[in-house]
């Protein structure tokens, strides 16, 4: 090598271990340990929506676990069970005359839980295998460190070992569709490692191949859906110096200076309904196109373009010398100690894995988001919709990552169409639904038998994200785009919604209050709260969009007509909110799911303002249901005691959730593992996800006519800065706040209109436009509030009525474009 090359390579060497050297530990934004991962839930992730990884740094064999989102089992076809409106008539007969162990019977038989060979209940995401590098003996490393710095997404391992400092990066690039690993270290030629495959995939192929190394599968058959998902890894090799050299199924690097191995993952998927793809075609190219630029190149921009999305929002609540410690220690003394940067950390790392899951053009995120070793996964990683997979979009729009929810968006267009086969043949409806499963070929008919299965309200809980889009964007053209799809989970209810005897009023039967039972054994009912909360939106939804957009009188005039004869909400006798149409909720009912009070989040029609007494009674059934459960039902209790306006009791639940995991098999209680995965446990990403919505919902709410600044503040957090955040009306929030008072506040307005604001006290303008006290309904339409019914209050209900912190409303008018600033 030319000695000016080679005094610039140890320069540059020089410099970048220098930084290293210097790297702050406090760096509010990094994950990091002193100690290789040794199992996969302290393994690191990266990813690009399309490919995920996650990173070991085990020092003598590196272990990237490697995944591509569209690599599940099957192929093409939906689920659905032929022949069960008969049934389903029946079911809904037995119900009405309160024959409900009969009903349930029935639903059993007519879905069997144990899949006949012929029934399909959702196919299984897997992984693509591991790139392993194994390393000469390097056991004496002292200094080890590996990190995921989430303000730039680039996972690092470095180590000294024999007097060389070895550092190893990690980026699944958001410019280019590829994984690149960069080993470097600080002497010349210290660089000799074998590269391989390895998978728990038996049918594979490995060989190498111009100057690759190629690997390829197909997934499994699973149920009646025979494998035909084909996949191609293919790794290419780029050393800086030292010598490369390929056997039948691996790589050989002997004394490089740098390597960098560029991996990319093709499949033969197209869409849904196509799978003739070339894999190995798709995969070359996208290794091609990557290639040709430097690691150093890609990963300047891939840096740059995630940072454009990633740093819309900061979060600041203090650091304390916590900080310094290893991740894993972290959350381990959480629970005693004092650390509220491990919050502000907890919450951007959900904005991290929402982007790095879910990037524009990719399917939505799982179960596990995209990171998963196995081929069977719990609960097959596939989309569970009565819960988990709308709570994984959850921070979608309040944190400021609006593209990353159009990977829904499009899976909800597609469910739209093969939702139709359902709602046709099962239950001879107009429009589309789905149940409480879908997967990669949207399958939409019940999975798991005739309890947990007979749910038919995906589409009605799904396609609330769409109009919440619109609230905060005010986006028509998207509203226009999308109305087909909120229009036909209208109809559908239209269609299926029956008169119940008692009060005839409309419901839907069967169907249950997701995964819980009333008898025992028995879920199965008609009419339960969160169903009509649910249809309550759907219609009224529909309703809006079309009146907004001018279209299909007619079909609201009955949206109109069919609301009227929604049940009220009702209050029990244990003063609960009522989970059931028939008062038989038990207060010893611990059960995850907390159903009922969707209502209050993530929908509005709950309010300590408008509906108090309904207010009260779902405080009263949160109060019953206990704080510890699964991960993500933690995370929706956060949301929902922030919605109660009680900062200390959602401090609480998120205690709860930052205590280490305890083991995979121990069921209910969750935490976080030391990668910061929530458990549910097992690893489930919806928790991840809940908690940082429920964060941002402590700070600021937008879904009850105004924006209210700082309602469920913790004595915890005394004082803190928060930018960027999202209001519906398209209202940037910037604030800074002391003791529970905002001291500074930035308000920047997006699309113009009222702005009114809730808040503790009032604050004087920095420009010319002031605050005046609000008075009667907000003008400002993305604001308008649920017209939710009287609640039916039980005689031996004792409500005592509801005191919170209302603080107080202030409007000023506001211009697209404009900012505006206010202080104390
Ligand atoms: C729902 C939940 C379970 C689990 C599963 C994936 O069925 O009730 O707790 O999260 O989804």
């Amino acid at each position: 090598m030319h000695a000016n090359r080679t005094a610039l390579l140890l320069l540059q060497l020089f410099c970048c271990f220098s930084l290293f050297a210097q790297q702050p530990a406090n760096n509010p934004l990094r994950l990091w340990y002193d100690k290789p991962a040794t199992n996969w839930n302290e393994a690191l992730p990266i990813g690009n929506g399309h490919l995920a990884a996650m990173v070991f740094g085990s020092l003598n064999a590196e272990q990237v676990q490697l995944n591509e989102e569209t690599i599940w089992s099957g192929e093409p076809g939906n689920n659905i069970i032929p022949n069960v409106y008969d049934s389903i008539q029946q079911i809904r007969k037995l119900l009405f005359e309160g024959k409900y162990k009969e009903a349930q019977d029935l639903s059993n038989k007519t879905l069997p839980r144990n899949a006949p060979a012929d029934v399909n209940y959702g196919m299984k995401y897997q992984t693509a295998g591991s790139l392993m590098i194994r390393f000469n003996d390097q056991q004496q490393a002292t200094n080890y460190q590996r990190d995921l710095d989430i303000s730039k997404a680039v996972a690092n391992v470095t180590y000294q070992a024999n007097g060389i400092t070895y550092k190893r990066e990690f980026i699944a690039a958001v410019t280019d569709n590829v994984i690149l690993v960069r080993l470097t270290a600080s002497k010349p030629g210290s660089i000799s490692c074998n590269l391989s495959m390895q998978s728990p995939f038996k049918d594979v192929t490995t060989q190498t191949k111009d100057g690759k190394l190629l690997y390829s599968g197909v997934t499994s058959t699973v149920d009646n859906k025979t494998g035909r998902l084909r996949y191609q890894v293919e790794v290419l090799p780029k050393a800086e110096g030292g010598k490369v050299s390929f056997t039948d199924t691996g790589v050989v690097i002997d004394k490089a200076n740098a390597l960098t191995l560029y991996v990319a993952i093709g499949t033969n998927f197209i869409n849904y309904k196509d799978i003739s793809g070339n894999e190995a075609a798709k995969a070359t190219q996208a290794l091609n196109a990557a290639a040709g630029k430097s690691y150093e190149a890609i990963k300047t921009t891939h840096i740059s373009l995630y940072k454009k999305y990633f740093d819309r929002v900061s979060l600041e609540l203090g650091t304390t010398d916590a900080i310094k410690k290893p991740t894993n220690a972290r959350i381990a003394e959480f629970g005693n100690g004092n650390d509220p940067a491990l919050v502000s950390m907890y919450f951007q790392f959900g904005r991290y894995l929402l982007i790095t899951s879910s990037w524009p053009g990719s399917q939505p995120a799982n179960l596990q988001g995209k990171w998963n070793d196995k081929l069977s996964p719990p609960w097959d990683s596939k989309y569970t919709i009565n819960i988990n997979t709308e709570m994984n979009y959850w921070p979608a729009e309040p944190t400021a990552l609006p593209e990353m929810h159009h990977a829904l968006f499009n899976m909800l267009k597609e469910l739209s169409v093969t939702g139709q086969e359902s709602a046709t043949k099962m239950y001879h409806a107009r429009g589309w639904n789905v149940h409480h499963n879908t997967d990669l070929w949207r399958i939409t008919g019940p999975v798991d038998g005739g309890f947990y299965g007979m749910w038919p309200m995906g589409g009605a809980w799904l396609s609330q994200h769409l109009w919440q889009h619109y609230l905060f964007t005010g986006d028509k053209a998207f509203l226009k785009e999308m109305y087909p799809v909120l229009k036909g989970a209208a109809l559908f209810y239209v269609d299926v919604l029956q008169t119940e005897p008692t009060h005839n009023w409309l419901v839907v039967a069967p169907s249950m209050s997701p995964e819980n039972t009333y008898m025992s054994n028995v879920g199965i009912s008609a009419g339960t709260t969160m169903d009509n909360q649910l249809v309550y939106d759907v219609l009224s939804n529909a309703f809006r969009s079309a009146t907004i957009l001018g279209l299909d009188k007619t079909f609201t005039d009955t949206l109109q007509t069919m609301i009227k004869r929604l049940p009220p909400m009702q209050v029990g006798q244990y003063s609960q909110l009522q989970e059931w149409l028939q008062d038989m909720d038990k207060p010893n009912d611990r059960h995850r799911h907390v159903s009922h009070l969707y209502g209050l989040f993530p929908s509005n029609q709950i309010s300590p303002f408008n509906t108090p007494e309904i207010f009260e009674a779902a405080r009263n059934s949160l109060v019953y249901r206990g704080d510890k459960s699964t991960g993500w039902s933690m995370g929706w209790k956060v949301n929902l005691w922030a919605r109660l306006l009680d900062g200390n009791r959602a401090y609480k639940l998120i205690a709860d959730q930052l205590t280490p995991a305890p083991v995979e098999t121990s069921g209910q209680n969750g935490g976080t593992y030391p990668n910061l995965f929530d458990a549910h446990p097992p690893f489930q990403i919806d928790g991840n996800f809940g908690c940082t919505s429920g964060i941002a919902e402590m700070l600021v709410q937008s879904h009850d006519g105004s924006i209210y600044l700082l309602p469920a503040i913790p004595d915890q957090w005394q004082q803190g800065t928060v930018k960027g955040l999202i209001a519906r009306g398209g209202f940037v929030i910037d604030m800074s706040w002391k003791n529970g008072r905002i001291t500074s506040l930035k308000i920047q307005s997006k699309l113009g209109g009222n702005c009114r604001l809730r808040m503790a006290g009032p604050l004087k303008p920095k420009g010319s436009v002031a605050l005046k006290p609000a008075t009667g309904n907000n003008p400002n339409p993305l604001f308008a509030i649920a017209d939710t019914k009287k609640p039916v209050i039980s005689d031996k209900a004792s409500l005592k009525g509801v005191t919170v912190n209302a603080g107080q409303l202030y409007d000023f008018n506001t211009t697209a474009g404009m900012s505006y600033e206010f202080v104390q």
